[in-house]
């Protein structure tokens, strides 16, 4: 198994090999424009599935009907999460495509710290973060900075260019879901957090054990959508309807001052803002939260590009992009802004390099 951010730790020739896994969520670059008044006509009708749910009710989860719908993001040049310099960032996610989902059971909510220390407390599990990374896979790298830990979103304190993004991550020795900022941090208290810096065989090995999995990137954003079509978030097309926020996103200056206008500066406990029509809390912000599917920048060109409606679509074969074994992330996190990146937006993607976790990376199991 190898442990991307122990890339930070290595001269700096070799960092651009990480720049995809670090840059997932947050690509330079990447700068705001107006919010629209209303989505894109293209997206079509979401037809949900008119069948009961099965009964009993898991406890913590709720039904998601499933159904046909259209996924992706609408045209960047009147998307907020539009293209800087090269015009076309969030171009993975389209074009938009007709796709069907099967219905499923989901988790109301992020897997918290108190679940996920169950999981711990009865298998022994130990997560990726904690283990010491092993010499063979990181030839080169002298054995004294072959340390377990993890990646840590640190603001700089000061206004910074938005250019390289290792100005406000760190790899931080000692950093874990029980340390997510480090070894001086801790959850004490945190019980009802969503747990972080799991990295995608953590978050598969709890779904295991729970008799759940982890959701397809199209049952996610099926579930997101909350029924409705071509909405611009998961809970409508205002980003504050009411003046009231609906998801934990970064007020303030991006990354240095989060002044917490939306009531919390970092992480949230789960479950603090409105749930969405299917009853689903920070299905957007907060923590992001890993998918099942390998990721591609291309897979919804491929979709598209074949005849009728994709049914359940697992993600493609193999990962392509940055030449790391990557997975879908979705839903953005509390560090999302019009600033950067507005990846809270739904049809919006994510992605992670699947050994590398960090303090603002989560998820959420279905069944
Ligand atoms: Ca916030
Ligand atoms: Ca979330």
């Amino acid at each position: 198994m190898s442990h991307a951010y122990v890339k930070l730790l290595v001269p700096v020739a070799a960092l651009a090999a990480v720049a995809a896994a670090v840059a997932a969520w947050l690509l330079p670059g990447e700068r705001a424009r107006p919010v629209p008044a209303s989505a894109d006509s293209a997206f079509g009708e979401t037809m949900v599935n008119k069948a009961a749910a099965p009964a009993p009710a898991p406890a913590g989860m709720v039904w998601i009907p499933g159904g046909e719908f259209t996924m992706g993001s609408i045209d960047p040049t009147r998307c907020v999460c539009s293209g800087g310099s090269g015009g076309d960032a969030m171009g993975d996610a389209r074009p938009l495509h007709r796709v069907y989902v099967d219905g499923f059971w989901m988790d109301r909510t992020e897997v918290t710290n108190e679940e996920f220390a169950r999981f711990v407390q009865a298998t022994g599990y130990v997560t990726i973060a904690e283990q010491k990374p092993r010499a063979e896979d990181f030839p080169g790298v002298l054995a004294g900075d072959l340390a377990a830990g993890s990646t840590v979103f640190t603001p700089p304190g000061k206004p910074v260019s938005l250019a390289d993004y290792r100005v406000w991550w760190r790899f931080e020795k000692g950093a874990n879901w029980r340390h997510p900022e480090g070894p001086a941090s801790n959850i004490a208290g945190k019980e009802k957090y969503p747990v972080v810096q799991v990295a995608w065989a953590d978050a598969v090995a709890y779904a295991k054990w729970a008799g759940k999995r982890l959701p397809t990137e199209a049952e996610f954003e099926f579930a997101a959508r909350g029924g409705a079509a071509g909405k611009l978030f998961a809970w409508g097309d205002e980003f504050k309807p009411g003046g009231n926020f609906m998801a934990n996103t970064f007020q303030g200056e991006f990354p240095n001052k989060d002044t917490g206008e939306d009531g919390f500066v970092g992480l949230a406990p789960v479950g603090q803002y409105a749930a969405n029509a299917y009853g689903l809390y920070d299905i957007a912000g907060n923590a992001w939260e890993w998918c099942s599917d390998w990721y591609s920048p291309t897979y919804y060109a491929e979709l598209a590009g074949r005849a009728g409606v994709a049914r359940n679509p697992q993600g493609p074969e193999t990962p392509t992009g940055s030449g790391d074994k990557e997975k879908v992330q979705k839903g953005g996190s509390f560090l999302c802004t019009d600033q950067y990146c507005t990846r809270y937006m739904v049809g919006t993607r994510g992605k992670g390099e699947i050994s590398t976790a960090a303090n603002h990376v989560g998820f959420r199991c279905v069944k």
